[in-house]
């Protein structure tokens, strides 16, 4: 049976990586495979085009150019990663997807919309996420928390943009969540991290509620014993 496949999407510092360990920790206590992965990221070949992009290297080339790496690290982890896992059954959880793409190279970066909605459809055919969550906040709070993370060689490329781009930023996520209202949900990534967990803990909930009353074959994998992850990538 095919698993389920969710993305996180929203700024920086939103709060992501962090749920998303803590909810794999839950989802694997009730007895479901999980596989964390991230974008850039995954496998080895998608982070090595993480180190390129990230680090400001390819920046010279134009935006145009990072998308097509970004699609690239995409394809790969589409392909080595998270389509066996779905086919296994597993959830996979992945910090940014196809998402982050269409916000930070359409709307930040200006690359056309079709050439990005082109390379979207090549790569994420057979992996389309079943459920996004945008993690929404002020980017002034987000920055904030991300500055007490970042490693001594600080902000990373698009870290460095100013904050009228991340207020553009946070509305192209925003309006994604509008446009496909059946695949995301947006959570208030401001509260208390506390309050973030529930607020997520229960709209997972009620989503896989939702799906085991859909016809088997879109049904989520219900597991009578408790298993083991079979791989993990990409974890921050
Ligand atoms: N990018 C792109 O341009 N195009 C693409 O297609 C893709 C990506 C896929 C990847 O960065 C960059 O690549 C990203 C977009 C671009 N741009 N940037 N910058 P990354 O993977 O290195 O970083 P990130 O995805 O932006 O995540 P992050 O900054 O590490 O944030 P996060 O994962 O959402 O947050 P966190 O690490 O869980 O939390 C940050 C801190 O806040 C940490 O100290 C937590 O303990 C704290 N925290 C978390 N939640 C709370 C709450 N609720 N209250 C208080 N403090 C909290």
């Amino acid at each position: 049976m095919r698993g389920q496949f969710i993305t996180f999407e929203g700024g920086e510092g939103a709060g992501k990586s962090t749920q998303i360990k803590r909810l794999a920790k839950r989802l694997e206590k009730d007895g479901y495979d999980v596989l964390i992965t991230r974008e850039p990221g995954g496998t080895s070949g998608a982070e090595a085009v993480r180190h390129v992009v990230l680090s400001g290297a390819a920046k010279q080339f134009g935006t145009d150019m990072e998308a097509v790496l970004f699609a690239a690290a995409r394809a790969d982890n589409v392909e080595q990663l998270i389509k066996p896992a779905l086919e296994n059954g597993t959830i996979v959880l992945c910090d940014r997807f196809m998402d982050s793409s269409r916000v930070y190279q359409g709307v930040s970066g200006g690359v056309d919309k079709e050439f990005l909605l082109a390379m979207e459809r090549a790569v994420t055919e057979g992996a389309r996420p079943d459920l996004t969550f945008i993690f929404d906040l002020p980017p002034e709070v987000g920055l904030a928390r991300a500055a007490d993370v970042w490693a001594e060689d600080g902000p990373d490329r698009f870290e460095q943009d100013d904050l009228q781009l991340q207020e553009a930023r946070r509305q192209g996520f925003l309006e994604i969540a509008e446009e496909e209202p059946d695949r995301c949900i947006v959570i208030d990534a401001s509260q208390s991290l506390a309050k973030v967990s529930k607020a997520l803990d229960a709209a997972v909930d009620t989503y896989f509620e939702t799906i085991q009353r859909k016809p088997k074959s879109k049904s989520t994998p219900k597991s009578t014993s408790k298993r083991k992850p079979k791989t993990k990538a990409g974890s921050k």
